[in-house]
């Protein structure tokens, strides 16, 4: 009975001793653990075995089959230590880092030239204490319009210039009607710029698009004058283009204003002699303005009797585009990476 018994567990011991040798994986070692010492692994089998064993002979037996599996399962356990460091080296070995590699570049972010335009005409005018309002991209044709003294019959109001939503809603094509709203509320002087997106039914080119943005200003207080509007143009126009800047004020026709003129400035890169950039002329035109019609005041429920005011209207790219000497207002809708950073 022994020696059978013995020659199976020294089958056993053989035969998991080479599969342990063998094994590449913990999965492996798994693998053979069940298959000697699980349940129903070959070592169980024999501890079954037992109740044909003579009753005197069974504690050796036992005996025998536990030195079996504290053997197999040692050997075992270094097999798992040996496994676990060879993989653990391997991990360390491939996440070496090469401090020698070039490291990634990080894309930083720019400003849109019509951000820094936007920023540089806000902070401007916030020094000259004027507020900085919004209104909606979507008006109603009242506020767009009718409250700015712009009729029915008026061109401004075909819809070859304008898009509407429908008969009373347009998309706005200037950002005075946030001044109309400001003004309907009340609350007097004013001193506001407002400066959005706005929109009119043109083609795409070089200096037009359905979608651009604006600058407008208002002031409303008692005795204003043109004398202020002058004032207060000339010296937006030196702090934008330098000291030495000097304007021109020509007549011109705009519904909401009367007296209305458009400002020019010396050519500021030429400085008045005519060059490429104004087109020989000296001057260049860069704003409309005018004392707020009567009208318009009515409208808004101020008394032009009492209070007067001057407006103006920017364009925000025209800005851009001369401050930072661009040809194309194309290039500003584009997004192109290449150009952005060189700003
Ligand atoms: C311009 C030119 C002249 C203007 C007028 C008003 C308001 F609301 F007071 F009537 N806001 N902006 C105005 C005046 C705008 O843009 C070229």
């Amino acid at each position: 009975m022994t020696n059978e018994i013995n020659s199976r567990l020294q089958d056993i011991l053989e035969d998991a001793g080479q599969s342990l040798n063998n094994a590449g994986s913990l999965e492996a070692l798994n693998e053979i653990r069940v298959r000697v010492l699980g349940k129903k692994g070959r070592l169980t089998e024999v501890l079954k075995s037992m109740k044909d064993v003579a009753p005197e002979e069974r504690p050796a037996f036992g005996q025998l089959v536990n030195d079996a599996r504290k053997a197999i399962e040692t050997r075992l356990d270094e097999i798992r230590a040996e496994l676990e460091r060879k993989l653990l080296e391997e991990k360390l070995a491939q996440e070496v880092i090469d401090v020698t590699l070039p490291g990634k570049k990080i894309n930083t972010g720019h400003k849109h030239p019509n951000t820094i335009a936007l920023e540089e005409l806000e902070r401007i005018f916030i020094g000259m204490g004027y507020e900085v309002v919004s209104g909606p991209e979507i008006e109603y044709d009242l506020y767009n319009f009718e409250k700015l003294n712009i009729p029915a019959d008026h061109p401004a109001k075909d819809e070859q210039d304008t898009f509407y939503i429908n008969k009373e809603i347009v998309l706005r094509t200037q950002t005075s009607p946030c001044q109309a709203r400001v003004m309907e509320k009340g609350k007097l002087p004013i001193r506001m710029i407002s400066p959005g997106r706005v929109f009119r039914s043109d083609e795409v080119d070089a200096t037009h698009s359905p979608s651009f943005h604006q600058i407008e200003g208002l002031v409303v207080d008692k005795h204003i004058t043109f004398a202020d509007l002058k004032g207060t143009l000339e010296e937006f126009a030196k702090e934008l283009f330098g000291e030495d800047t000097k304007t021109k004020f020509r007549p011109h026709h705009f519904p909401f204003t009367e007296p209305s003129a458009e400002m020019d400035v010396s050519c500021f890169k030429c400085h008045g002699k005519g060059c490429r950039f104004c087109k020989g002329e000296g001057w260049i035109e860069i704003l409309g303005c005018g004392m707020v019609h009567p009208h318009v005041f009515e409208m808004c429920g101020i008394d032009p009797e009492e209070y007067q005011g001057f407006a103006f209207g920017v364009g925000l790219e025209r800005i851009a585009l001369l401050k930072y000497e661009i040809d194309d207002m194309r290039l500003l809708y584009e997004n192109d990476i290449r150009f952005l950073e060189t700003f």
